[in-house]
C-alpha cells in the first residue's frame, strides 16, 4: 500500500529545486527593467526562497498537524504521537485556542520554530492549561517532548469547526505550515460542514492528509467504513495518503497505549477475504510509520505539494517566466514596427531631373566603346562654351527647381514623422507594458511640435546628391533593363553612335525639345543617348522620343518606375535612419536588448531548472486523481 515515488528521488528533487532557486536568481534581475516585476513579494517565491529552500538544504523535518472538529479527539492522537500525556485531553480542554508543538529532544528548537512558524508567537509551554488561555495575538506554545521521534515536529491545532473565528483561522495558519495534515474523525464529526471545508481547502493547497476514525475501530462500524470514506472523499476531495482507525478505549487513552489500525483507503482493509479482523486491519506503530517508514515519502509529498503552489498556473513560477516572455516579445515587436518601413508607405516626390539625367549619362558614358569615349569628350570640349553661354540662366534655374524639389521633400518628410508619431502613440495604447508605454509616450503630447521641427532639421541635413549605393542601384537597373532589351538597347546604342559622329547641332536641336533641366544635365555628359533617356525618363522630349516609336517608349517609362522607387525607399531610408538615431536610438537599442531577455542563457536555463523540477513533480505519484 506505500507510495512510493516511481521515477525521481529525495536528491533529484533537492537539486532541482536548488538549481531553480539559483537560476531565478539570475533571471530576475534583468526582467524587471522590462516591467516584469521582481518576484520577491510574490507567495510563490518566498514559498520557495523561505521555506522550501533552506530545508531542502538542512536535515528535515516533518511537521505532522493534528487536526479536525472539537471533541473528536486529536489531543488523544497528538499524545499517541508524543508518547506521553503532553496535551490535556478531555472535554474540558475543547477551548483549545492556540496550536501547541511537540519538538524533538536535541534539536535547535529556536531555528525550528523562526523556520516552520514565523507567524507565530513562541511562548514556552509550562502547564496544560496554557493553550486555553485567550489571547489575540496568535501564539505557539511549544515544548520538547521526551519521546517525540527525532525527525517529527507534532502540533495539536485548534478545532477548526470552532465559532471562534479567531481559532479556526490558527487551524488555517496551522495547515498552511504543516506538512502532513491529520484528519481526526468520527462517527458524529466527518460530515460537518465546517470540517468539510477545512480539508477541501487542504486539498486545494496540496497537503497531503492522513485519516484516524477516533473511537471507530468497533465491530458495529466495520460495514459502514467504506461509506464514511467515500463520503468523505466525495465531498472533499481529499485522496488520503492513509485511513487509520482508533478504538474507544478510555484505559488505553490514559496509558497512552491506543491501538491505531491501518483500514485502507477504502475502508476494506489489506486482504477482503481474510476472516481475521486483526490481521485484516494491521496494527501500526504511528511514530515509526510518520518518523521512519513513510518520512521520505511524506517529506517528498510535501515538498511536492508546496512546489505545485510555486508553480501554480496562474501565480507561479512558470507564470512568472511567461510574462518575461511576453514582455520581450512586447520590447521586439515595437522596435520592428518603429523601424518597418512598411508603415511609412507615403507618395515620395520623383527623382530629381538633374540628377536622373546625370546617372543615366554617367551610365551611358560607361557602355560606350573607347573611341566614342574620346569622340564624346571632344564633343563636350567643343560644346562647353556652349554650355557656359547657358552659364547664368542654368544655375538659376537649377537652384529654382532644387529648392521646389526640397519644399517637396520636405513635405513628404513631415508625413513620415506624423507617421511615425502615429505609430508610437498606437504601441503605447496597445501595450500592456509600463515601462513599455511610458518609454513610447516620451515622445508623445508636448514633444510632438519638437519631433516636427527635428524632422525639418535632419532633412536639411541631408544634400539631395547621389552616393555610391544609390549610383549602384540605378546601374542595376539600367545594366539589367539593357540585357532584357537588347533591340532596344541598340537601337539607342546606334543613334548615340549616329549622334556622336554626325554634329551637335542635332543635339542642340534635342536639348530645346527636352525638359530642360534634364537636358542641360544630360548634355553636361554629352552624346544623344542619354539625352533621349533621359528625356524619355524625365519627360518632355516628345518630339524626340517619337523617332524612337512607340515600344521604346514604353520601355523607357518602365524604367522611369523602377528608378523611381528604388530613389523613394532609399531617400526615405537615409531620412529615417539618421531620425531615429539621433530621436529614439538608445532607447530602439534598449528594446533590442530586452528583446533578446527570454532567449538569454539565464532565462533559457531557468526554463530548464523548471523542467526538471515538473518532471519530477510528474514523476511522483500523489494525490494523483
Ligand atoms: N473512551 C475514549 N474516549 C476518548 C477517546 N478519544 C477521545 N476520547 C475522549 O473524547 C474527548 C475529547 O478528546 P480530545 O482529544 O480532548 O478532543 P479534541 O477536542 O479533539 O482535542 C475526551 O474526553 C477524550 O478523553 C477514546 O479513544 N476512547
Ligand atoms: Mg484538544
Amino acid at each position: 500500500m506505500t507510495n512510493t515515488p516511481e521515477f525521481a528521488t529525495m536528491d533529484d528533487l533537492v537539486r532541482s529545486v536548488l538549481w531553480l532557486d539559483r537560476s531565478l536568481d539570475l533571471l530576475y534581475p534583468m526582467a524587471v527593467p522590462m516591467g516584469v516585476d521582481s518576484p520577491a513579494n510574490t507567495e510563490w517565491y518566498s514559498l520557495l526562497r523561505k521555506k522550501l529552500v533552506p530545508q531542502l538544504s538542512r536535515r528535515s523535518h516533518l511537521v505532522v498537524a493534528v487536526t479536525g472538529g472539537t471533541n473528536t479527539g486529536k489531543s488523544v492522537i497528538f499524545n499517541q504521537l508524543a508518547g506521553e500525556k503532553a496535551s490535556a485531553a478531555d472535554a474540558n480542554a475543547a477551548g483549545t485556542k492556540h496550536p501547541v508543538c511537540l519538538l524533538p529532544p536535541g534539536c535547535d528548537a529556536g531555528e525550528l520554530l523562526r523556520q516552520y512558524f514565523a507567524t507565530f508567537e513562541h511562548c514556552p509551554w509550562q502547564q496544560a492549561s496554557d493553550p486555553l488561555e485567550a489571547a489575540p495575538e496568535h501564539r505557539l506554545y511549544w515544548n520538547i517532548g521526551q519521546n517525540v521521534p527525532g525527525r517529527l515536529l507534532l502540533v495539536d491545532t485548534p478545532d477548526v469547526d470552532s465559532d471562534v473565528e479567531v481559532n479556526w483561522e490558527r487551524a488555517r495558519s496551522i495547515r498552511h505550515v504543516a506538512d502532513l495534515l491529520i484528519a481526526v474523525l468520527t462517527s458524529q464529526k466527518y460530515n460537518d460542514a465546517a470540517v468539510k471545508q477545512y480539508f477541501r481547502e487542504a486539498v486545494e493547497s496540496g497537503k497531503p492528509v492522513l485519516i484516524v476514525w477516533n473511537m471507530a475501530y468497533e465491530e458495529q462500524y466495520l460495514k459502514v467504513w467504506p461509506e464514511w470514506i467515500a463520503q468523505f472523499r466525495a465531498e472533499t476531495g481529499v485522496v488520503p495518503l492513509a485511513v487509520f482507525a482508533t478504538p474507544h478505549n478510555r484505559d488505553a487513552v490514559d496509558d497512552v497505549t491506543l491501538e491505531v489500525r491501518d483500514i485502507g483507503l477504502d475502508g476494506r482493509g489489506e486482504t477482503a477475504d481474510d476472516i481475521s479482523t486483526d490481521t485484516r486491519f494491521p496494527v501500526v506503530p504511528l511514530q515509526k510509520y510518520l518518523n521512519e517508514i513513510r518520512f521520505d515519502e511524506l517529506k517528498m509529498q510535501a515538498l511536492i505539494g508546496a512546489l505545485r503552489r510555486v508553480d501554480a498556473e496562474h501565480e507561479g513560477v512558470g507564470n512568472y517566466l511567461q510574462k518575461i516572455k511576453t514582455a520581450a516579445h512586447d520590447f521586439d515587436a515595437a522596435a520592428q514596427t518603429l523601424r518597418g518601413r512598411e508603415h511609412f508607405d507615403i507618395d515620395w516626390p520623383a527623382i530629381p531631373k538633374a540628377m536622373l539625367a546625370d546617372e543615366i549619362g554617367r551610365w551611358c558614358n560607361s557602355k560606350r566603346s573607347d573611341l566614342l569615349q574620346n569622340v564624346s569628350t571632344a564633343y563636350d570640349t567643343v560644346l562647353r562654351p556652349v554650355q557656359w553661354a547657358w552659364g547664368g540662366l542654368r544655375n538659376r534655374l537649377a537652384s529654382k527647381q532644387q529648392k521646389a524639389e526640397q519644399k517637396e521633400e520636405l513635405a513628404a518628410v513631415m508625413q513620415l514623422v506624423e507617421k511615425t508619431i502615429d505609430q508610437l502613440k498606437l504601441l503605447g495604447m496597445k501595450t500592456s507594458n509600463g515601462v513599455l508605454r511610458d518609454e513610447l509616450n516620451r515622445y508623445l503630447g508636448e514633444q510632438r511640435k519638437e519631433l516636427l521641427a527635428a524632422g525639418e532639421r535632419i532633412h536639411a541635413q541631408i544634400p539631395p546628391k547621389t552616393d555610391a549605393y544609390m549610383r549602384g542601384e540605378v546601374y542595376a537597373i539600367l545594366n539589367h533593363w539593357a540585357e532584357e532589351n537588347p533591340t532596344q538597347w541598340q537601337t539607342l546604342h546606334r543613334i548615340d553612335v549616329a549622334a556622336l559622329g554626325t554634329h551637335a547641332v542635332l543635339s542642340l536641336g534635342a536639348l530645346a525639345t527636352c525638359g530642360v533641366m534634364g537636358g542641360i544635365a544630360a548634355f553636361g555628359t554629352a552624346g544623344l543617348a542619354p539625352l533621349l533617356m533621359t528625356g524619355g525618363i524625365v519627360g518632355g522630349s516628345e518630339a524626340v522620343l517619337k523617332i524612337l516609336g512607340e515600344e521604346v517608349r514604353m520601355k523607357i517609362a518602365e524604367l522611369k518606375v523602377a528608378i523611381q522607387q528604388k530613389y523613394a525607399s532609399w531617400r526615405k531610408g537615409i531620412f529615417l535612419e539618421r531620425f531615429e538615431s539621433e530621436l529614439w536610438g538608445a532607447m530602439l537599442r534598449k528594446f533590442d536588448h530586452l528583446a533578446v531577455v527570454a532567449e538569454s542563457k539565464e532565462y533559457i536555463d531557468t526554463m530548464d531548472a523548471l523542467e526538471s523540477v515538473r518532471s519530477i513533480m510528474a514523476g511522483v505519484n500523489f494525490q494523483s486523481r
